[in-house]
């Protein structure tokens, strides 16, 4: 199991000197050290409205606070991912339906696996909704994943309505009780329309079927792409309103920063993070944990202000 601290290697490691400089100092920041750390934050792909923000925010900050600089750093950090308790599973609305989104390969059928996987874990019987109908290898994919799970699946045929299939899907996961359905879809541009209605229409099967919305739609996003997920993820935002979003392939990426940028643009909770291929690389996104794993051990930088 890769753990955050492992995935987040790479961007801590191009963060760290020039951290560790910010944090050693006591005395306001020069420009030259000021000037680094915005580099280096962009270098991370934290956007440039983030990284003002916050080299204006730490050199207020520090003034006549008896807190360490690190200490200032973190709760900027945390602050700037949002107030959004952790997800938690819930066996209120059964079954509980999640709608995967996202363009080609962001690890949208990985994720939806790792989810169910998860759903397990935490004592539930999901139901995994093949519904990329576009690819005979896009139902096989889930149905192998769904194996190595061990959960129910249903898969529509290459070709078939993919609104149709999430609709049955739903229709098995009622009559067999399940406790939470996980519809992964077929990828798709975000600038080809007749892809994108196909989304809505999958959209409105679930909510016809459930008499309600679709409990969350959660956007796939691969940390590797920056700021055009951006772009990618509010041109869906306006087909499904989105509720969230995986960030994946965080393992590997020196951009970590990308998260905050998603957050602050979008104004929806990262809800998981992919650290791995395998099905336990899925970790529940807790912002402390993120926070703490990109600025490394505590007890190497703490050092006081004043
Ligand atoms: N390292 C790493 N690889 C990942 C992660 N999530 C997915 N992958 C890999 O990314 C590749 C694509 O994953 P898929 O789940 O097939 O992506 P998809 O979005 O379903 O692709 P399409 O259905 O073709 O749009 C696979 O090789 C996965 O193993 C992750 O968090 N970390
Ligand atoms: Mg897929």
């Amino acid at each position: 199991m890769v753990t955050w601290i492992d995935a987040l290697s790479k961007t801590r490691n191009k963060l760290s000197n020039t951290l560790a400089k910010v944090f050693r100092r006591s005395d306001a920041l020069d420009e030259d050290t000021l000037e680094e750390l915005e580099d280096t934050l962009l270098g991370s792909d934290v956007s440039m409205a983030l990284v003002t923000e916050w080299t204006e925010a730490l050199q207020k900050g520090y003034r006549g606070l008896r807190v360490s600089r690190r200490e200032i750093v973190h709760n900027l950090l945390v602050g700037a991912l949002g107030e959004w308790p952790p997800f938690a599973w819930s066996r209120e609305d059964r079954p509980y339906t999640i709608l995967i989104v996202g363009v080609n390969g962001t690890g949208k059928t990985t994720t939806a696996a790792k989810l169910a996987h998860h759903a397990k874990q935490a004592g539930l019987s999901p139901l995994l909704a093949a519904t990329d109908t576009f690819r005979a290898a896009g139902a096989e994919q889930l149905r192998i994943w769904a194996d190595r799970v061990g959960c129910d699946v249903v898969a529509g045929q290459q070709g078939a309505d993919a609104a149709a299939v999430a609709f049955d899907a739903l229709d098995a996961a009622i009559a067999r009780n399940s406790d939470a359905v996980i519809i992964d879809t077929a990828g798709r541009m975000h600038t080809k329309q007749p892809l994108m209605n196909e989304l809505g229409k999958v959209r409105r099967a679930v909510a016809s079927r459930l008499k309600r919305e679709p409990d969350e739609t959660w956007i796939v996003l691969d940390a590797g792409m920056g700021q055009n997920a951006i772009i990618q993820a509010r041109q869906f935002h306006q087909m499904v309103p989105l509720t969230g979003v995986i960030v994946t392939k965080l393992d590997g990426s020196s951009k970590a920063g990308f998260v905050f940028s998603v957050v602050k643009e979008l104004g929806v909770p990262v809800r998981f993070a992919g650290l791995g291929e395998g099905m336990d690389d899925l970790a529940v996104f807790d912002p402390e944990q993120f926070v703490e794993a990109l600025l490394g051990r505590k007890q190497e930088e703490a050092v006081r202000s004043r």
